[in-house]
């Protein structure tokens, strides 16, 4: 999965990047700062180190996030120029400054809820160009069959939402709708979670400025709301690991920035984890919820979705009660399941093919 940050200059996209990441990118405290990065977020799991304890493999390999932080977007600028970087991207996230940090030199008082509108704003009207040119390319028929099929129709329906001022997601498009869509880097055809990032005091008690209204924006949107202090936590993850859980509690947190948007991101983006366990891996896998055996065969190699034959699962539930697969197999807990099987979030899956 990948992600992409996005907000308004020196909202702390690149501080949380780093949190995320661990990159230890350099933050700006200054507008006007144009790198980029992209980073690997890991994705902490209670079930990878349970398996991991328990097989005690050679190697152990969690779920990870792909993170890009781009240059802030600001109205009337850069959303146009920066959408080409976003292009893969599954989902945006959305930061908006809640705080104030006279020694960077940011001492304006947040407005995240404008922010948040002034941004949305803008990404909304420069998608609608993009589609508006596309569009008019089409009819113009110098591309005449060019067109990828629904191309014109998801087109119109994406404009029409755009011409009301929402964004294209609030469409429900299903993935064939959308695909034609594609090719443009849009950003407000991506699912995306919103990010309030605040003081300490904001986030210990509940109260970042804005977060009411945020909380009933997003609230009413299904969209996840996730606060975070970006620089606190950050620090806090430079701490011997021992350290860091008490220094969480005392924020009013009981997981690390990274294990919060994980999770948000996994449920948002209907996404699931199975395992892959053994003497030499064990290893999460992400896969879209509905995904069957098959085709999860297909994330780990091609040549085992063509060659699927089979696949014995054993429930990671069950794995944690009876501890081997020699129990499960005495107590029938492992079981042996078609092409067709739906993999269930958590599944421990040794796949059978053939090639
Ligand atoms: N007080 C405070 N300062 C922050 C926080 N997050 C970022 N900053 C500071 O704000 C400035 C801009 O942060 P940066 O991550 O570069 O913002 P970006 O322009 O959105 O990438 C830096 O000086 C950061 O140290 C925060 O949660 N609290
Ligand atoms: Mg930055």
């Amino acid at each position: 999965m990948k992600i992409g940050l996005v907000g308004l200059p020196l909202s702390g996209k690149t501080t949380f990047f780093n949190l995320l990441t661990g990159a230890g990118a350099a933050t700006s405290a200054y507008a006007g700062q144009r790198e980029s990065h992209i980073g690997m977020a890991r994705v902490p799991d209670a079930r990878v180190d349970f398996l991991s304890e328990l097989f005690r493999p050679a190697k152990t390999t969690y779920a990870q996030i792909q993170v890009l932080d781009i240059p802030g977007l600001t109205p009337r600028g850069g959303a146009a120029e920066f959408a080409g970087l976003l292009r893969d991207a599954d989902a945006l996230v959305v930061i908006l400054r809640g705080f104030t940090n006279p020694a960077a030199g940011i001492s304006e008082e947040p407005e995240p809820m404008k922010d948040l509108s002034e941004l949305m704003t803008e990404l909304i009207l420069t998608d609608l160009a993009v589609v508006e040119r596309r569009l008019e390319r089409l009819h113009k028929g110098k591309k005449a069959g060019s067109a990828l099929p629904g191309e014109e129709e998801v087109l119109r329906a994406a404009k029409e939402a755009l011409e009301r001022e929402q964004p294209v997601v609030s469409l429900g498009l299903s993935p064939k709708e959308r695909r034609p869509l594609k090719n443009y880097g849009l950003y407000t055809d991506k699912p995306f979670l919103i990010v309030l990032n605040t003081h300490g005091e904001g986030l210990r008690g509940g109260r970042a400025p804005g977060q009411e209204e945020l909380t009933a924006y997003a609230h009413a949107r299904h969209l996840p709301l996730l606060v975070v202090c970006a620089e606190l936590e950050e620090e806090i993850e430079e701490l011997p690991v021992e350290e860091r859980a008490a220094f969480l509690a005392d924020l009013g947190v009981g997981e690390p920035g990274v294990a919060r948007l994980a999770r948000a991101a996994y449920a948002h983006l209907d996404l699931i984890s199975y395992f892959t366990v053994g003497s030499d891996e064990v290893k999460a896998w992400t896969i879209r919820r509905g995904t069957t055996a098959k085709q999860a065969a297909g994330k780990i190699h091609s040549d085992l979705e063509r060659g699927f034959i089979r696949v014995e699962v054993v429930s990671y539930e069950d794995m944690v009660q009876e501890r081997s697969f020699a129990r499960l197999k005495e107590k029938g807990l492992l079981r042996l399941e078609g092409k067709d099987y739906v993999v269930q979030d958590g599944d421990i899956m040794n796949f059978r093919f053939n090639v």
